[in-house]
């Protein structure tokens, strides 16, 4: 007996294939697209898909234009040169903020580095991946216990400390993160410290309280030392894709954030988001997260970004 396929299901078919799979289906669908270039429903197929992958208005439309220009040319006749378009043209959108992906370091004075971000995304573990890090350079870190608004969030960065062998500033729980901030930047500068980083309780960006919570905290680090913060990272959750967008569009109206750090990048392509938000806020995406060990932080690289996007 024939089987019917509702709408439903050939949506929910679709999405099953990877995304590069399903760019592949329309732009090299057939010999005659590949010679006449990209017939107006196939452009608009390709749009929605890029817009639906997060990749932002603005990157979809010129990956789009390029792709018809380079079809009417001729010029794509493969999947490799289908590839090298995409690769050059997200090369493109991350251009604005290439020289800008090194985490900022104080003039003098112990660099601070404030990590925000929405619960569960993976701050704390970002955190001891930065500490890490700084570590291997020959750096002192401090921790500072900022999150003392979740139950056991002191102990996991007490755990992370000790397994670092790095100090650690905490208070009791409850206590005002602000103040847990005045006394890391305190310690820091009188211990001699080189970086000092500051966990802070995950919070929705809708609640506002929470937020005018981490606006004090910055303006105490600020009083304490000039320049400080010289790093707000936002962490966002690389699976959880457009909801990342406003995410960081509100941490950085309240708190002005100076780059991204992309977590759980080993479980998902979906990360297009990180397009849209170099292009609407043009904040610059610094580092990546691809797994639960402190080594898996990595500097973010475009190329290798697209590799997994289209993976
Ligand atoms: N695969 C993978 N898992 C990660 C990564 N970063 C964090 N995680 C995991 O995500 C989970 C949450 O991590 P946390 O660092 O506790 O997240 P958080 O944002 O501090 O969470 P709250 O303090 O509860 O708001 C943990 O199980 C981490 O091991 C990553 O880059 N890759
Ligand atoms: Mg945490």
């Amino acid at each position: 007996m024939a089987k019917f396929f509702s709408k439903k299901d050939i949506k929910e078919q679709r999405k099953k294939k990877s995304l590069w799979t399903r760019i592949k289906d329309v732009a090299l669908m057939d010999v005659d697209v590949m010679v006449k270039g990209l017939d107006t429903a196939s452009i608009e197929d390709l749009e929605q898909l890029l817009l639906e992958s997060d990749f932002g208005v603005g990157p979809s439309l010129s990956i789009v234009d390029s792709l018809t220009a380079e079809g009417k040319k001729g010029k794509l006749r493969s999947e490799d040169d289908l590839h090298n378009l995409f690769r050059r043209e997200i090369r493109r959108v991350f251009e604005p903020t290439a020289g800008k992906t090194a985490l900022n370091r104080s003039p003098s004075g112990p660099t601070v580095i404030l990590v925000v971000g929405v619960n569960g995304v993976g701050n704390t573990t970002s955190i001891a991946k930065l500490a890490h890090r700084f570590q291997a350079e020959g750096k002192r870190v401090l921790l500072a216990a900022g999150d003392t608004y979740r139950a056991g969030a002191i102990e996991q960065l007490e755990r992370w400390a000790a397994r670092l062998g790095c100090d650690l500033i905490k208070q009791q729980a409850g206590a005002d993160p602000a103040a847990v901030a005045y006394d890391a930047a305190s310690a820091a500068v009188s211990r001699g410290i080189d970086v000092l980083i500051l966990d802070t309780a995950g919070r929705l960006h809708t609640k506002s309280g929470l937020m005018e919570e981490l606006v004090k905290m910055t303006r105490v680090l600020a009083k304490r030392q000039e320049g400080a913060p010289h790093e707000v990272l936002l962490v966002l959750d690389s699976t959880l894709g457009q909801n990342s967008i406003n995410q960081a569009r509100i941490f950085h109206e309240k708190l002005t954030v100076t780059g991204l750090l992309l977590a759980k990048f080993d479980g998902t392509s979906k990360a297009g988001f990180a397009m849209a938000i170099t292009e609407q806020l043009g904040l610059p995406t610094k580092l990546v997260g691809v797994g639960e060990k402190l080594e898996d932080l990595e500097e973010f690289d475009p190329d290798r970004y697209v590799d997994k996007i289209l993976a």
